[in-house]
C-alpha cells in the first residue's frame, strides 16, 4: 500500500522540518490566479467561473505541464473574482463562492454566499505528498452523501457502502464476472458529487494516474483522495442543485453528442452471431414475430482469427450484400473492433502502424507485444501490438483503418478490451513501464493506463466522423475516463446473470450518469451464465429504461433472444420492447437533454428531489427524464414491490390512478408489468409501435399529459442521423397545460429550430373522470375565441380511422388533429 493508513507523527515532523528549510513567499494575485507557497507545497488557485474553482498543488514550486485528456474548456463564461490577501489568509470571492485560503500551512475551504462551508480541507491531514504520490483530506460531515466516481459496484451513496468496504480505486480493469464488491471496474471517473441538506457540490480530480477515494473508511469524518503520481489538480464545482453540479462538470469535460436515433432502439447481441445465415435468420425472426429491433451486433467471430479490421470470409462471404439486405429490413450492423492488431508482417494495421511508429514501446524502445485475442487464434496465433492513442497522429491513423468496415455499410463500432486488457500478464494489462507519446511529452503506462479506452474511443469516433461526414458516429466502449462521454456510449462489461447483478446494474448505471456518462446500459439478462426466463424478462423491463438498450450473452450460453424462453415470456418480452418503441420520442427527448445539459436520462431520484432525505440513497428505483419514475421488479418471484414516491402527486402510468407522494406504496407488478409513475404535470411523448426507427417519420405523435394546474415541457426532434441539427434542422416545441374548474387548455408552440417533420397526426391523451362538453382547436397566431374550431366527438373505433376528433372511454380523453408543427391551442371544456 502506497498510501499510509494514518499520517504518522514522523511524517508530520518531516513536514515541519521542511517548512523551516524552505522560506515561503508572499501570496500573489494577478487577477486570475492566487499563488501561495508555504515552503513545502505551492498552490495555484484559479476561479474559472463564479461556480468552478480550480486548485493545483505541487511539491516545492514545480508545476508540470498544464494538460488534460478530460477537460475540454476552462473558459466557462464571465467571472468576477476578487482576492483580499491578509496576513494569514486570503479571501477569494466570486459572485457565488468564497474561498478561504490559509497560507501556513496551506488549507482551502469553500463556502457559499450565505457563509456555509461546502467543502474544507481537513485541518490535520489536508494536503500531503509522499514520494511521487499525494493525498488530499477533506472534512466529511456525518450527514453528507457522496455519489458518482464513474462505473462502480456497490450502492449509489458511496459513503454508506464505503463504511463497510474499502477504498474506491481508479484503475481500468477487465473484470469478468464482476459483482457488487468488485473494484475497480472498466471506467475511471475521479469525480464525485457531495450532497448535504439538499445542497450539492462536486470535486473533480483531473489526474489520470491510479487514484483512490477513501470515503470515511480510515477516518469516519474524512474523505481522502489521492493518486500515485502527478499533481494535485482538482476542480471544486458549485451547486446548489445536483443538476447544477452535473451541468458544470460536463461543461468542463464535455457532453455526449446526439446519438443516432437507431442506437436508442433495441440492440440484439451475443458472443457471437455467425455465420451470415444465422444473422439473416435472426433478423427475419424479429420481423416475422413483429418484435421491434434496430441493431444486430457482430462479436469477435466475424473476424478472421480475431484480427481487427478483417472478415472471416467462410462465415461472411459477402458482408456488404448482407448488410445492404439487412438495411432493407430496417436493421443496422455494429461490429466489434479491439485495440490489438496481430504481429503480422504483410497485414495493413501492423505494417502501417510500424511504419508510422504508432505502437506503444517498452522502456528499452522496442515495440511492446502482449497476448490477447490473436494469440488465441486456431490458425497461426501470434501476440499483438497496441496503438498509442495518446499520439494524435496514431489516433488519426487508427480512425482511417475503419474505411473498409464503413465501406461495407457497418453502422457503428464496438470497442472492447480497451482497459487495455492483456491475457497472461500478471497485472491483466500491459507492462507499466511501457512508454507512450502523451501528446508530445512521453510518459509511462502507469500515468496513461486510465485514458487508454477513452482515447481509443476518441480515435474511433473521430475516424467515423471523418469517413462519414455529416453522419453521427456511434461508438460503444467498455473502458473510458472522465470526459469519454464525448466519444462513446458505455456498457458495464461482463456482469453475471443473477438477480444480485440485476440490482447492481441499476446503481452502477446511475453512478455513471451522475459522472457525466449518460448513454449507458448493461448486458440485458446478464453476460456470464445463462439467464432464467424470469430474470431475462425482468432485466429486459429494466433495459427499456436504460439509455442504451442491448441484450448480450457469453460464448457457450444458450441463445438469449426475446423468444428464447417460450411463448408466455415471448409475449411479455415483446411488450417490453414495444414499450421502448412507444416511448422513443420521450426517450430521445431525454437523451437530448443529456446532450445539452449533461443531466442523464436515467438518473437517481436525488437529482430531481435533493431536498427529500428519503431518496438520498435510493437506488432500486430511478427517474427516466424528469417525468417518469421507474420502479422495476428486482427480486425473483416478486409480483409486487414497495415504491417510494417523492412529495407531490403521481399518476400510475398504466391506470391513470392518482397517487399521493411523500410515502411508500405497494405497487402490483405481475411478471408482465413494470411499475411506472408519471409526475403530476408530466408530458410523455409517445408514438404507436414501429418495428424499427426508420418507420418513425410520419408516425402519430401521442402526448400523454398528467394533470397539474399549470405545467410545461419541451420536446426536441431532428432527423435522427445527420449533424444538420447543428445548423438549425431541428424542432423544439413547448407544451403547456393549464387547468381551471372550467376545463383544460393545452397550448403548443414551436420555440426553436426550423425543421418541418414529415406530415403526421397529433394525439393528446388526458386522463379524465368525466366526459368533456366540447373540445376545440385554435390554430391561428392571434388566437381569439372566434378562431376556435370545434372538434367532432367520435367513438373510439371511428377516431382510430379519423384524422380529427375526440373520444372518451370513461377514463381517458383522446384528442386527435393534424400536427401543424406551429401553434396549436386545444381547449377542453367541462
Ligand atoms: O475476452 O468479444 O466484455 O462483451 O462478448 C472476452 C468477446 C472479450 C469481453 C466483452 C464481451 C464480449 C467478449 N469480450
Amino acid at each position: 500500500m502506497i498510501f499510509r493508513k494514518k499520517i504518522s507523527s514522523t511524517f508530520v515532523m518531516l513536514i515541519a522540518v521542511l517548512r523551516v528549510a524552505n522560506a515561503a513567499a508572499d501570496p500573489t494575485w494577478d487577477g486570475h490566479t492566487l499563488r501561495v507557497t508555504d515552503g513545502v507545497v505551492s498552490a495555484a488557485i484559479t476561479p474559472i467561473s463564479d461556480d468552478v474553482i480550480r486548485v493545483r498543488v505541487a511539491k516545492g514550486d514545480r508545476f508540470g505541464r498544464d494538460h488534460s485528456y478530460a477537460v475540454v474548456t476552462t473558459n466557462l463564461g464571465p467571472i468576477q473574482a476578487k482576492a483580499t490577501i491578509g496576513p494569514n489568509e486570503t479571501i477569494l470571492k466570486t459572485a457565488t463562492l468564497t474561498v478561504h485560503v490559509q497560507h501556513h500551512p496551506i488549507r482551502v475551504r469553500f463556502a457559499n454566499s450565505a457563509g456555509e462551508t461546502l467543502d474544507a480541507d481537513n485541518n490535520e491531514a489536508a494536503i500531503s505528498f509522499s514520494g511521487p504520490s499525494f493525498r488530499v483530506a477533506k472534512d466529511l460531515p456525518e450527514d453528507e452523501h457522496i455519489y458518482g466516481l464513474g462505473e462502480k459496484s456497490g450502492r449509489l451513496d458511496k459513503r454508506g457502502w464505503q463504511l463497510g468496504g474499502y477504498n474506491y480505486v481508479m484503475w481500468n480493469t477487465d473484470t469478468y464476472a464482476w459483482d457488487s464488491s468488485t473494484d475497480p471496474l472498466y471506467v475511471a471517473v475521479p469525480f464525485y458529487v457531495a450532497m448535504r441538506h439538499g445542497q450539492a457540490h462536486g470535486i473533480f480530480l483531473d489526474n489520470t494516474w491510479r487514484s483512490f477515494f477513501d470515503i470515511g473508511r480510515q477516518q469516519r469524518d474524512a474523505l481522502t483522495f489521492g493518486a500515485e503520481g502527478g499533481e494535485v489538480n482538482y476542480y471544486f464545482i458549485n451547486g446548489p442543485r445536483p443538476k447544477d453540479v452535473i451541468n458544470r462538470y460536463t461543461q468542463l469535460t464535455g457532453r455526449m453528442p446526439m446519438p443516432p436515433l437507431w442506437s436508442a432502439g433495441y440492440n440484439q447481441c451475443r458472443y457471437s452471431y455467425y455465420p451470415e445465415k444465422r444473422v439473416r435468420q435472426l433478423a427475419a425472426m424479429f420481423r416475422q414475430k413483429q418484435i421491434p429491433a434496430d441493431v444486430i451486433w457482430l462479436d469477435i467471430h466475424y473476424q478472421d482469427n480475431y484480427r481487427p479490421f478483417t472478415w472471416n470470409h467462410d462465415r461472411f462471404p459477402d458482408p456488404k450484400t448482407m448488410i445492404a439486405d439487412l438495411a432493407g429490413e430496417g436493421f443496422r450492423v455494429v461490429t466489434i473492433v479491439d485495440p490489438h492488431p496481430k504481429v503480422e508482417i504483410g497485414s495493413v494495421p501492423f505494417d502501417t502502424g510500424i511504419a508510422g511508429n504508432y505502437f506503444i514501446k517498452r522502456a528499452d524502445g522496442s515495440v511492446y507485444t502482449g497476448k490477447v485475442w490473436p494469440s488465441m487464434a486456431d490458425h497461426d496465433p501470434a501476440p499483438s501490438v497496441f496503438p498509442d492513442f495518446t499520439m494524435p497522429a496514431a489516433r488519426q491513423w487508427w480512425g482511417g483503418l475503419f474505411k473498409g468496415l464503413v465501406d461495407c455499410g457497418v453502422a457503428g463500432i464496438w470497442n472492447d478490451m480497451d482497459e487495455p486488457s492483456v491475457f497472461v500478464a500478471p497485472t491483466g494489462t500491459m507492462a507499466l513501464d511501457t512508454v507512450q507519446d502523451n501528446e508530445g511529452e512521453p510518459a509511462s503506462h502507469r500515468e496513461l493506463h486510465n485514458v487508454y479506452g477513452q482515447l481509443m474511443s476518441r480515435a474511433t469516433f473521430e475516424g467515423l466522423e471523418a469517413l462519414r461526414p455529416n453522419q453521427r458516429p456511434f461508438v460503444l466502449t467498455r473502458s473510458s475516463f472522465a470526459g469519454g462521454q464525448r466519444y462513446a456510449a458505455v456498457w458495464t462489461g461482463d456482469g453475471t446473470a443473477d438477480w444480485a447483478s440485476l440490482r447492481q446494474s441499476i446503481s452502477t448505471l446511475l453512478g455513471l450518469g451522475v459522472s457525466g456518462f449518460g448513454f449507458v446500459g448493461s448486458d440485458i439478462g446478464g453476460f456470464v451464465h445463462p439467464a432464467t426466463a424470469e430474470l431475462f424478462t425482468r432485466w429486459l423491463q429494466v433495459g427499456v429504461f436504460n439509455p442504451f438498450m442491448r441484450t448480450h450473452t457469453d460464448l457457450g450460453n444458450p441463445d438469449k433472444e426475446p423468444w428464447s424462453f417460450g411463448s408466455d415470456f415471448e409475449r411479455m418480452n415483446k411488450e417490453a420492447i414495444e414499450l421502448r418503441y412507444e416511448l422513443l420520442p420521450y426517450i430521445y427527448n431525454a437523451l437530448h437533454e443529456t446532450a445539452v445539459t449533461g443531466v442523464p436520462a436515467m438518473r437517481p431520484l436525488f437529482v430531481d428531489f435533493p431536498e427529500d432525505e428519503a431518496v438520498a440513497a435510493m437506488d432500486d428505483e430511478f427517474l427516466f427524464g424528469s417525468d417518469l419514475l421507474v420502479a422495476p421488479v428486482l427480486w425473483e418471484g416478486a409480483s409486487n414491490r414497495p415504491v417510494y414516491l417523492p412529495k407531490g402527486d403521481w399518476f400510475d402510468y398504466w391506470t391513470g390512478e392518482k397517487v399521493a407522494g411523500g410515502r411508500t406504496i405497494d405497487a402490483a407488478a405481475p411478471l408482465d408489468t413494470i411499475p411506472l409513475f408519471v409526475r403530476a404535470g408530466g408530458f410523455i411523448f409517445r408514438q404507436p409501435v414501429v418495428q424499427h426507427t426508420g418507420q418513425m417519420p410520419g408516425n402519430t405523435l401521442r402526448v400523454l399529459i398528467a394533470p397539474a394546474a399549470d405545467s410545461t415541457a419541451a420536446m426536441y426532434e431532428d432527423d435522427g442521423i445527420s449533424l444538420e441539427y447543428e445548423h438549425s434542422d431541428f424542432l423544439v416545441r413547448q407544451f403547456h397545460q393549464i387547468r381551471r374548474d372550467s376545463g383544460v387548455s393545452v397550448e403548443i408552440a414551436s420555440v426553436g429550430g426550423s425543421r418541418i417533420p414529415a406530415a403526421r397526426l397529433l394525439e393528446l391523451d388526458l386522463w379524465a373522470e368525466e366526459s368533456p362538453k366540447s373540445v376545440s382547436l385554435d390554430e391561428t397566431v392571434a388566437g381569439t375565441a372566434d378562431d376556435r374550431r370545434v372538434l367532432p366527438r367520435k367513438s373510439a373505433s371511428e377516431l382510430s380511422a379519423a384524422d380529427e376528433g375526440w373520444t372518451w372511454d370513461g377514463k381517458m380523453l383522446v384528442v386527435k388533429a393534424h400536427d401543424n408543427f406551429g401553434r396549436m391551442r386545444f381547449l377542453v371544456e367541462k
